[in-house]
């Protein structure tokens, strides 16, 4: 890879952030050398109903995987995202939310969100919840969403959101997973001006007898006026219980410990993993992650387009910003309706200050153009973020100039459901930022960059991204499953925690993510990240989207299948697939050559927004017939089409 460009801080952000290099440097020494000091210190930021005297409690041997933070203090999750600011900002706007259609939106004060989740947190006592239940939540981006969440942990109920996309079958399976006895719903949702029968696939998940057996209650929000199938033995309107609720619930005291929510994820093999995330740990690190990662400060209105299916929106934009007492928007829509300027418009409209959003959404609009926000005023933003999935340089320079006009700091988040918060990023005050490059770990994260028999490696290398030792926002186990925990996360590499992707760190010890190692390439011996090749792809003016695979090649053991979207204008042609070829020869090296390069008019994506690389291997292995589970799919007619035009056939 090429020297990459490097984007200094600005002399303002290093004089006003909270985190400049020089303070950035001190506590992470400190946080590493002296992890019960620091840790103790930031353990303040939450209120405490009892103070905890221990601090960091933890263990990555495998034979005892155990993680402990705070262990013997006692406090609520709602309260501290609630109650403890009503003295100071009960008027100020806790929620801002923007429909789905351009004409509804709704600013939500700490007071009057607090007074919903004690409603609604009665409401769930009235249907028999009690500490330590499950309780799951399949709903769309409406401020319902996230007062269901501060009910749970309100009341210690644990909640699982399963994301609106998913499936009916994939949805029965995390109830029954999880033993859930109450699923939250809404009669349907809205996208882009459509209805979405939510109600409908409960239904039908509740018709597998496994997860039938655990419900007693279906609550209902009624999104929209619009009839759904009623079975009154089990379903009841959140309007009505609602609407006969108290106002008054305390906060159950929690141990630090004690679970908060679960949240599934997909991995490499097997069903997804129901991940166990705790309070007190979860809660220090996603506020103090949020508050340094976007340079927060009180006024700020922050977006986060994240859905709260996913943990983005889980730590970024209910418990993280909520703690820090912050003005989160959350945004039912989607980018490209009624048009796609929308971005541009809800950033205007809303005068947002952090902007944090996925690689995905960013290319979706750069193949339009960049004009495609249109006469949207950006004036307001000042930090910009990333996450999901490696930034591309190419999307990167576009987000900087065309989003970010050339001012705003671009901060690339690396981190995962298992991690509850950021691990590596650059911090807007502190790091100079190189495009595509996570940069730095975040303060207690140890990272370490291991060869395939376990060794750690030293200085500017490639390798298998490991943490070396815990932190507080950390999952602590699967649910019901610990020994899938230990054997999935902590046995390929002893006395580490695996991340899964592999990383590499440059002379200045930045580390660039480069995909996870499943998805590592070995070309005639060389490894390649099929992420490197990706973005050398789409830094071509023809190329909207690229994904690389890798398939079976009798000389050189695998080959390189692209798969590629062509920006609107351009034309598929023998000479355009040479030109590639040629490009990617000379960004990378010739062993980077595709060797088989195929049209995509879409990829097969994850409602997401990730690609799934696993549908595109099997095509290019020209191995169709066992795709697999494509239910999961945003768009599942896409794959027929890369079927018919593969480019490998036996
Ligand atoms: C937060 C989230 C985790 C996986 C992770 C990695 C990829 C996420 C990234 C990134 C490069 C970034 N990933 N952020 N890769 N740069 N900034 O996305 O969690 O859905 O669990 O995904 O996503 O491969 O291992 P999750």
């Amino acid at each position: 890879m090429s020297d990459s460009k490097i984007y200094p801080v600005s002399d303002e952000l290093a004089a006003t952030a909270h985190i400049n290099n020089e303070k950035y440097l001190a506590m992470y020494e400190q946080s590493i050398n002296d992890p019960d000091t620091f840790w103790g210190e930031e353990g303040k930021r939450l209120d405490w109903f009892k103070p905890y005297t221990k601090v960091k409690n933890t263990s990555f041997d495998p034979h005892n995987v155990d993680i402990r933070w705070f262990e013997d203090g006692t406090l609520n999750a709602s309260y501290n995202c609630l109650d403890r600011h009503l003295a100071t900002r009960g008027d100020q706007v806790a929620i801002i939310w923007e429909g789905d259609d351009p004409s509804e939106s709704e600013n939500i004060t700490y007071r009057d969100l607090h007074e919903r989740v004690c409603k609604f947190a009665n409401a769930l006592k009235s249907r028999g919840v009690e500490k330590g239940d499950v309780v799951t939540l399949y709903m769309p981006m409406i401020p319902e969403a996230a007062v269901a969440m501060l009910a749970c942990t309100r009341i210690g109920a644990v909640h699982s959101i399963v994301f609106g996309g998913f499936s009916p079958e994939a949805l029965a399976a995390r109830i029954e997973g999880a033993n859930s006895k109450v699923v939250v719903t809404s009669n349907y949702s809205l996208r882009a001006g459509k209805s979405v029968p939510l109600k409908l696939n409960v239904d039908k998940a509740l018709e597998h007898e496994a997860a039938k057996a655990c419900v007693d209650s279906v609550i209902v929000v009624k999104r929209v006026e619009q009839d759904v199938a009623w079975n009154d033995s089990v379903d009841v309107w959140y309007e009505d219980l609602v609407a006969n609720a108290s106002a008054d619930c305390p906060a159950e005291e929690m141990e630090a410990e004690a679970p908060m929510f679960i949240l599934y994820t997909s991995g490499s093999t097997g069903a997804p993993k129901g991940l166990k995330h705790t309070t007190g740990g979860y809660m220090v690190y996603a506020a103090m992650t949020h508050e340094y990662a976007f340079d927060y400060k009180d006024g700020d209105i922050y977006w986060c387009t994240a859905d709260v299916g996913w943990v983005t929106g889980h730590s970024y934009i209910v418990y993280g910003p909520l703690a820090n007492g912050a003005t989160s928007l959350m945004f039912e829509g989607v980018p490209s309706y009624p048009d796609n300027s929308r971005f541009g418009r809800v950033i205007e409209k809303h005068k947002v200050n952090q902007f944090y959003t996925a690689p995905t959404a960013i290319r979706a609009l750069m193949q339009q153009g960049e004009d495609v926000l249109g006469d949207s005023d950006l004036s307001s933003l000042r930090i910009l973020g990333s996450v999901g999935e490696p930034i591309n340089p190419e999307a990167w320079e576009w987000y900087y100039r065309i989003i970010g006009q050339n001012r705003c700091p671009i901060v690339d988040t690396w981190w995962q459901t298992e991690t509850g918060g950021m691990m590596i990023l650059p911090l807007p005050g502190a790091t100079a930022a190189k495009p595509g490059a996570a940069s730095r770990p975040f303060f207690g994260v140890q990272p370490a960059l291991l060869d395939a028999d376990g060794n750690e490696l030293e200085g500017a290398t490639d390798g298998n991204l490991v943490i070396k030792d815990s932190w507080p926002g950390q999952s602590r186990s699967i649910w019901g499953d610990h020994e899938r925990f230990i054997q999935t996360y902590f046995t390929t590499y002893k006395g580490y925690y695996t991340t899964g992707d592999g990383a590499r760190r440059d002379e200045d010890d930045y580390y660039w993510i480069t995909g996870r190692v499943d998805d590592v390439i070995n070309v005639s011996g060389h490894r390649m990240g099929t992420a490197e090749v990706e973005s050398a792809l789409v830094a071509h003016p023809a190329v909207a989207e690229a994904a690389v695979v890798g398939y079976p090649h009798e000389v050189k053991g695998q080959g390189i299948y692209v798969y590629v979207t062509l920006q609107a204008g351009f034309e598929q042609s023998d000479e355009l697939l040479k030109e590639l070829r040629m490009h990617v020869r000379s960004e990378i090296g010739p062993i980077a050559s595709p060797d088989l390069i195929q049209f995509a008019p879409g990829m097969p994506k994850t409602r997401s927004g990730k690609i799934m690389r696993r549908i595109l291997r099997k095509i290019a292995e020209d191995d169709f017939g066992a795709l697999g589970d494509t239910s999961t799919l945003a768009d599942p007619s896409v794959v027929d089409d890369l079927i018919e035009h593969r480019m490998n056939r036996k």
